[in-house]
């Protein structure tokens, strides 16, 4: 066999962050730089040999190439069979669902997600385990385990593959199988949804917009949402994905989607307005004239998923990260639910799901899933939001108004300040950490601090334990605040800001969230020290 094997001796240790390893496009084109990095994941699980992996990614600048490469060095790992979506792509969930599908032993999943792609953005690898869901924080140590003691990686010296031809060819005895990348996840969805109750919605004049930010949904979107739930041809924009997303910054939240956001805030506006990311895992929900935070969402879904089919007799359980707002705890105590805290990362919610604990989970961070599949899931959620439009026929502003006046509203918002000095960053979380135990019962007014610590998750299946996953400090008039920094940027530390605070359904429902939650900001503000030492007054970025 044409296999050569070659030295990783310019290669040091590579530790995935939040979800995947993360790096400038470039550096990820160096000679030798993927290869190193995929062979150290080889090597954690013991070669390729019995193995079928799913393969596929969000299109972005070096996506293809980048499989060319994957390709040749699973063969050359002894790997029995590849499964890769068509043109090299798949999205986050459609892989995760070809993984449990096809009983697959893992995947690769090329991308870099919300961040930008081209030759000068971001690139990122991340692998999934054979239950469809991320790499478990003690497979992800194996790789970086692997990646600081790694001399060499195996790669056959063979013709590219042609990812274009749907169909079934031989790598050097490894099977490789080109798959419709859409046609498996559609009929997922067509299992979990009613899509007849969502086509009459539709067919009675309900209109939609859903932005796929020229990422990877595009053909997802066009092919559930217009061509088979009847939403009209122009609903999907910019449906055709593009290797720099074209030039955009595909994150679907009200900086980077504003045209989408300023659409539905106009009178002419559809009745309902959606985006998802990158690779397809996040969602942004909007109705006409109003923006739904992704933490409201996670709440109102958890209350009324029992009107799709596929959550009619109930959920499990439900679950959060820990700086997601406490609207989905009022949610899952009012149904008598468990209801989980995990940490950052969808990685943390994989046991949970396995379990049969959760049915239900999300992030404050635009994404939302279920136990359909492993990951968080943009498309899912819109339709889980139009079958619950279907059914209950109210405006999207009606059901936030009920669900507000039922179990109160948690202002929520996120603050993150991007490309701030990493040694700066660092000075403020050691400092603000060495702190915590002197808080309580320091501040003024309204904003006494009642708790300060850094959260520690334990897991209650497998009992593996996570520390230093951010700090929470929580003031006696019960508001929030959360401080962790970024595992997903590629320039120097970005901090992120959480802020929450609770009205009852007897008090102000409709205040302005970043007015409502000022009185925290100025709080959190004076506790981290954070302009004094980093130089920043105010955030890149509010969502
Ligand atoms: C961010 C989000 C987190 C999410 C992660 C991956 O991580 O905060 O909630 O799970 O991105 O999402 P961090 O460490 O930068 O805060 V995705 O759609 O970029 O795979
Ligand atoms: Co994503």
């Amino acid at each position: 066999m044409p296999i050569v094997t070659q030295p990783c001796t310019a290669f040091a240790g590579q530790k995935p962050g939040t979800s995947g390893l993360r790096k400038k496009t470039r550096v990820f084109m160096e000679p030798g730089y993927l290869e190193c990095f995929v062979q150290s994941i080889f090597n954690a699980i013991d070669g390729g040999a019995g193995k079928t992996l799913i393969i596929g990614g969000d299109g972005r600048f070096f996506n293809a190439e980048a499989i060319q490469i994957i390709l040749r060095m699973a063969a050359a790992n002894g790997t029995a069979r590849a499964i890769v979506g068509q043109n090299g792509l798949l999205s986050t969930p459609a892989a995760s669902n070809l993984i449990r599908k096809r009983k697959a032993d893992g995947g690769f999943i090329l991308s870099a997600s919300h961040n930008p792609g081209g030759i000068d953005a971001d690139f990122g690898l991340k692998f999934n385990g054979s239950n469809g869901g991320p790499a478990s924080e003690s497979l992800t140590e194996k790789f970086y385990a692997q990646s600081q003691t790694i001399t060499q990686y195996h790669m056959l010296t063979t013709d590219d593959v042609d990812l274009s031809q749907i169909g079934t060819s031989e790598l050097e005895g490894m099977q490789v199988e080109i798959v419709d990348p859409v046609a498996d996840y559609a009929e997922l969805m067509r299992e979990l949804f009613d899509f007849d109750a969502i086509r009459s919605l539709l067919s009675d004049g309900f209109s939609l917009r859903f932005d796929a930010m020229h990422a990877v949904t595009g053909p997802y979107a066009t092919a559930i949402l217009e061509q088979e739930l009847g939403a009209s041809a122009d609903s999907v924009l910019n449906a055709i994905p593009s290797v720099d997303f074209g030039k955009g910054h595909p994150d679907p939240n009200p900086i980077w989607a504003k045209p989408l956001v300023d659409l539905v805030m106009s009178p002419d506006g559809p009745d309902f307005a959606a985006a998802s990311d990158g690779d397809g895992d996040r969602n942004m929900i909007l109705g006409k004239g109003i923006y739904v935070t992704p933490s409201d969402s996670l709440a109102v879904l958890a209350a009324n998923a029992h009107l799709a089919p596929a959550y009619a007799k109930g959920l499990s359980g439900v679950a959060r990260s820990m700086p997601t707002s406490t609207a989905v705890d009022r949610v899952a105590s009012h149904l008598g639910l468990d209801c989980y805290e995990t940490p950052t990362g969808w990685k943390f919610f994989g046991n949970l799901l396995d379990a049969g604990r959760i049915t239900l989970c999300g992030e404050e961070s635009a994404g939302t899933g279920s136990d359909h599949v492993r990951e968080k899931d943009g498309l899912w959620a819109v339709l889980l939001w139009l079958n619950i439009l279907a059914k209950r026929r109210v405006s999207v502003r009606q059901i936030m108004e009920d669900h507000w006046q039922t179990y109160g509203r948690n202002y929520y918002s996120r603050h993150d300040y991007e490309a701030v000095d990493s040694a700066k960053a660092d000075q403020m979380m050691s400092g603000l950490i060495a702190r915590l135990p002197n808080l309580p019962g320091t501040g003024t007014g309204e904003f006494v601090v009642a708790t300060a610590d850094q959260f520690s998750y334990h897991d209650p299946v497998d009992r593996s334990a996570s520390h230093n996953q951010g700090i929470r400090i929580v003031f006696e008039n019960g508001s929030r605040g959360v401080i962790r920094l970024s595992g997903t940027g590629t320039d120097n530390a970005t901090i992120r800001v959480y802020l929450e605070s609770f009205t009852p359904k007897d008090g102000d429902l409709g205040a302005d969230p970043q007015s409502a939650l000022s009185g925290v900001a100025n709080a959190i503000a004076a506790i981290t020290k954070l302009q004094e030492i980093c130089g920043r007054s105010s955030p890149d970025v509010i969502t």
